[in-house]
């Protein structure tokens, strides 16, 4: 930056008089006074240029200092979340998702809750981040799977219709974690499956294939988590095995509001179907939005229209109440509205 401010500044006269004229064609006078000139116009111009990089350079820290720091999270959090898990102090809810066609409850997704001991509850989204960098989120994640199949069982033959989806941490997209949940669901792959984001393939997309192929061979259902929120690569699309593709919120929240969200929305459906995969939208809150998307040919709707995250009974008890068929979708809201919402995620 100096360098080039100094360069244009000086206006070429002062470095071009030494670099393109040959010494021995200029008098020696020419030449030391050009020089003289040259030296005075270079300090002249570091007076003038070096108190602002200096206040560049005392300023640049503060920036730093209110930027969001990037200090890695307590190495203790990995084991505290482990110690958790193992005292009871994690919960799991469910989120249904709704089948557009029959208004049916057609599956859910598994949600995590920390609360402390002294009732502090803990922000899911800011845990499982932490858990993905201090560790622990392989056990906050076989937890989940073990408790998701074990409150899977819970509901009479199919009421749930399909299976509860858990959230898999791109950290966790090997071969060989694929290997410790294809054990750990054992001959129950019809009431599971695996939600992973886009963009977790993108680090390392082979051994993220191989891991994602073992699951889909094994007979587990994969969604692909947050389509659009992250740099979305229809090459990666066409990659990865998963049968359905779930529309990040950002874009359905604004279906109603905006021109070209719908168009969005429209065309992401018509591609997944093209492509052999059904669509969930995700952050459904009202009833002109599911409407639209059952207009749309969206498969199924999941967000607070429907329901929050609910612990297992509540979702047993919606399932019930809600059978389904004489069920139009504007009908719903009013008897999931007293359900709170709730934030969580795997
Ligand atoms: O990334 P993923 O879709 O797994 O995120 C799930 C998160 O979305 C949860 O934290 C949950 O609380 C939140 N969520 C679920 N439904 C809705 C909704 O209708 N609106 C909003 N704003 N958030 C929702
Ligand atoms: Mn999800």
């Amino acid at each position: 930056m100096l360098r080039t401010e100094i360069m244009s500044a000086a206006g070429g006269p002062f470095l071009a008089i030494g670099t393109v004229m040959p010494f021995g064609a200029v008098p020696a006078g020419l030449l030391l006074g050009a020089f003289v000139l040259g030296l005075l116009t270079a300090l002249a111009l570091m007076a003038l240029i070096l108190p602002a990089v200096r206040r560049r350079m005392v300023a640049a820290p503060k920036v730093a200092a209110s930027a969001p720091t990037a200090d890695p999270p307590p190495a203790c959090l990995g084991p505290a979340i482990g110690a958790a898990v193992r005292a009871g102090e994690l919960q799991l809810h469910y989120q249904p998702k709704l089948d557009c066609r029959t208004s049916k409850v057609c599956g859910a997704e598994a949600l995590s809750r920390w609360t402390l001991p002294d009732g502090t509850r803990l922000q899911p989204e800011e845990f499982v981040t932490l858990a993905e960098t201090a560790g622990g989120i392989a056990d906050l994640t076989l937890w989940g799977v073990e408790r998701t199949l074990e409150d899977s069982c819970k509901p009479a033959n199919g009421a749930l219709g399909g299976p509860i989806f858990v959230n898999l941490s791109g950290k966790l997209i090997t071969p060989e974690f694929a290997v410790r949940l294809i054990e750990l669901v054992g001959d129950q792959t019809r009431r599971i499956g695996f939600e992973i984001t886009e963009t977790a393939v993108l680090e390392n997309p082979e051994q993220a294939l191989e891991c994602l192929f073992a699951l889909r061979d094994a007979g587990l259902a994969l969604a692909i988590d947050d389509y659009g929120a992250g740099l979305s690569s229809l090459s990666y699309l066409k990659q990865i095995p998963a049968s359905e593709l779930k529309i990040d919120r950002k874009f359905i929240q604004g279906m109603t509001r905006s021109n070209r969200d719908p168009l969005i929305v429209r065309s992401t459906i018509d591609l997944c179907h093209g492509l052999g995969m059904t669509v969930t939208a995700e952050g459904v809150e009202d009833a002109m939005t599911a409407s639209l998307l059952g207009v749309m040919g969206c498969d199924t709707i999941q967000g607070y229209f429907v329901s929050a995250a609910v612990p297992i009974e509540d979702l047993l008890r919606f399932v019930e109440e809600h059978p389904g068929k004489e069920l139009r979708v504007p009908q719903i809201r009013k008897k999931a509205g007293v359900m709170r919402p709730e934030q969580g995620r795997i």
